[in-house]
């Protein structure tokens, strides 16, 4: 790690945005001293909350992001948001969007926006996520200027949005009154990866309608500990926003209370970030080094191959 790396992560913790901005930089290109730099943050001290925020495209989930943001400044919390965009070559416009939605909280010292394409991130948008929040953990813990809360906004309810979402504590997945055939065919997704649900834009019809069928899912699926809350919420005009809040404060208290039981979900979580971690860096490592492959070859036998060279 040169000394440039370690005045940036020195300072990471020192809680300068600047720094945490250098070092997603340094994620989202691969720079080499990446892993020895995430592997030498000391997470133990953090105690921010992580809130996802996922939903079908133009859901209005950077509107509610912007929303909460303003709801956890007013408590006087310092807020942390990732914005992703998976389709960034396509709806480039869109991390624009985000940032435009939270622009009112752009000179707030409080708050550190940042969007994510899939432009850039080399082992795809769920590591740089993963190596994203890492470093927002490590924010600031030196100082006690740490993100009380880190809100990670994703598009979608597929694999790698399943992938991002263990990464927080709390999923709210964002619908709307146009969302009942998403609710019809992805049911069974939608209620694993839901700890939360809210019906936005409901100031339209059809609102009360995917409320119902939201409120007798959750019900059907209800554990001992959870029965998934539902909200109707309009949140450009900042609407059903308490209830919203409220639930995620249980939620999360909830969590806290469960966590014994949870302990089990949590090693796999980790577990299964290992094995991502260790993927991404072994194709790291032949990329690097480049390797030969003639026409028709075997691709097993070239696999066999550099494996046997990797143990040398
Ligand atoms: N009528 C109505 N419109 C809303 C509401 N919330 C957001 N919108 C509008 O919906 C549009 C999309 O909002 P965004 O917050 O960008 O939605 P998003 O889910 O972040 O969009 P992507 O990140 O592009 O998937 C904007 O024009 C918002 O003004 C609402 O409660 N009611
Ligand atoms: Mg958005």
């Amino acid at each position: 790690m040169d000394d440039k790396t370690e005045s940036l992560l020195k300072r990471l913790a020192q809680g300068d945005q600047r720094a945490l901005s250098r070092l997603i930089t340094y994620v989202d290109n691969d720079h080499p001293d990446c892993l020895e730099a995430l592997a030498s943050l000391d997470h133990s001290q953090s105690m921010s909350k992580l809130i996802g925020i996922t939903g079908p495209p133009g859901a209005g989930k950077s509107t509610l992001t912007d929303q909460l943001i303003s709801s956890f400044r007013h408590q006087k919390l310092n807020v942390g948001v990732i914005a992703i965009d998976p389709s960034s070559p396509f709806t480039g416009g869109a991390v624009l969007g985000d940032r435009i939605r939270m622009q009112r909280h752009a000179a707030d010292d409080g708050v550190f926006i940042r969007s994510l394409g899939s432009h850039g991130s080399h082992g795809g948008l769920s590591n740089a996520t993963r190596d994203v929040v890492a470093l927002m953990k490590a924010f600031g813990l030196e100082k006690s200027s740490p993100f009380d809360v880190i809100i990670v906004e994703t598009v979608g309810v597929g694999q790698t949005e399943l992938d991002i979402m263990s990464l927080v504590d709390t999923t709210v997945v964002v619908l709307v009154p146009e969302s009942g055939d998403t609710v019809q065919t992805m049911k069974a997704g939608l209620m694993e990866i839901a700890d939360i649900f809210v019906v936005n834009k409901s100031d339209r019809t059809g609102a009360d309608h995917i409320f119902g069928e939201l409120k007798v899912l959750s019900h059907i699926a209800a554990t001992e500990d959870w029965e998934i809350p539902v909200h109707k919420v309009v949140a450009s005009q900042g609407k059903g926003l308490e209830d919203l809040l409220n639930s995620l404060e249980i939620h999360q208290k909830t969590l806290e209370k469960t966590s014994s039981e949870n302990s089990e979900k949590k090693n796999q979580v980790l577990r299964q970030q290992v094995l991502s971690i260790l993927t991404h860096q072994i194709e790291k490592r032949v990329l690097e080094k480049g390797f030969e492959i003639t026409e028709g070859e075997n691709p097993y036998a070239v696999v066999k191959r550099l494996l046997s060279e990797m143990n040398k």
